[in-house]
């Protein structure tokens, strides 16, 4: 079995700065106090999340929400908070321009915007020392009739293929797809096999990323990341948990089995691919979800690292059904807390973060300053 204590120190979740801020459903948002109110102060609660777990290095930005003037001085205050810059999350779907689509618009003008957005994305991520694009398009129609399917496909992969060419080595094309929303009829990256063909068009460094929240009931999303991931186009994840949609709800809360198997895995490679949360507090505590987020992520890593591999083997080689799947059922077992507790000791990390977040005054305070 391998170090589970060495594999843990190293795992890295990226926190997204979009999840500090207030968010809300479509029927109302209910501010929390002690919200950040710029990128400075979602970078300070990215940092407080990570002396917390010690497993959250990185924060994921997302443009125009998180611009300023002067970028140099952004990475100086996130490298100083002990952290570095995740993916850089360009935004193709609120500008009243994209009613249409963006990248797959009809009009011509409209989609060499939205590539300028994308190509300013990537020196932004250039001057951030960040190394990936992280791309969701909102494109799709509403109506049958209302575009042609393929002309759209054509117009994609055009517009995709000028950010592609323009983008440094070190920097890789992380592409996103989603069953629905806000397009209710042909969205135009569904799923898994559309936005894989559109990276085998690209390139090599296009790989696909897998949002918990986007796929129909019931789809197997452990198989999607063995797929991938054996034909190298496994990007990473954007993690959260969810009951009927795109619920962006706190990772693990609904269906922790889930997401153990695929940590079971993800666990198989050499390398963990890019990890990221993607989600929205409405009604709980920010700071202490995203808290419970990283945690749920480690442990959940951990019973994977319980799984006994080479026994494993043998009930498959043997055709032991139900041994192959009891193997898997005692790592899910497996009380993994006082192992993590002591890994994120030895990162220097708390060893209960949320009864430390909680004795720490730390949202009291932000509150008051935040006011
Ligand atoms: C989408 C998708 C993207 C996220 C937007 C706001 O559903 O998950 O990753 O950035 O929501
Ligand atoms: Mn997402
Ligand atoms: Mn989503």
């Amino acid at each position: 079995m391998p170090d589970v204590a060495e594999q843990l120190v190293a795992l890295a979740i990226e926190t997204p700065s979009w999840g500090y801020g207030d968010s809300g459903t479509r029927f109302g948002t209910f501010p929390q106090p002690g919200r950040p109110r710029d990128v400075f102060e979602r970078v300070e609660d990215a940092a407080e999340v990570h002396r917390l777990t010690g497993t959250a290095p990185a924060v994921a930005l997302h443009f125009p929400w998180d611009a300023v003037e002067d970028l140099g001085a952004l990475r100086d205050r996130i490298e100083a908070a002990g952290l570095r810059v995740g993916a850089v999350n360009p935004n193709l779907f609120q500008d009243p321009d994209y009613k249409l689509g963006s990248v797959t618009h009809p009009d011509a003008g409209v989609r060499a915007k939205a590539v300028e957005h994308l190509l300013e994305c990537v020196s932004i991520a250039t001057a951030l020392g960040s190394t990936a694009q992280s791309l969701w398009l909102a494109d799709g129609t509403n109506y049958p009739g209302q575009d042609e399917l393929r002309a759209r496909r054509a117009r994609l992969i055009d517009s995709l293929a000028q950010v592609y060419a323009a983008l440094p080595d070190e920097q890789e094309l992380l592409v996103e797809y989603k069953l629905f929303e806000p397009a209710f009829y042909a969205t135009d990256l569904a799923d898994w096999g559309s936005a894989v063909l559109v990276c085998q068009r690209l390139g090599e460094r296009a790989r696909v990323l897998i949002d918990l929240g986007h796929h129909a009931q019931g789809t197997n999303v452990e198989q999607i990341v063995a797929i991938l991931a054996d034909e190298g186009r496994l990007g990473g994840f954007h993690f959260n948990n969810r009951k009927y949609a795109d619920d962006d709800l706190i990772v693990g809360s609904v269906n922790p089995f889930e997401l153990f198997l695929i940590f079971v895995e993800l666990a198989r490679a050499q390398s963990l691919p890019r990890l990221t949360i993607d989600q929205a507090h409405n009604v709980e505590p920010k700071i202490e979800a995203m808290v419970l987020s990283v945690l749920n992520l480690q442990e959940a890593y951990a019973k994977a690292l319980h799984v006994d591999r080479t026994a494993l083997a043998e009930a498959q080689a043997n055709g032991d059904v139900l041994g192959g799947h009891e193997l898997l059922l005692d790592a899910f077992a497996t009380d993994v807390r006082p192992l993590c507790a002591q890994v994120r000791e030895r990162l220097g990390a708390a060893a209960d973060p949320i009864a430390e977040l909680r004795a720490s005054g730390y949202a009291q305070r932000r509150a008051e300053e935040r006011a």
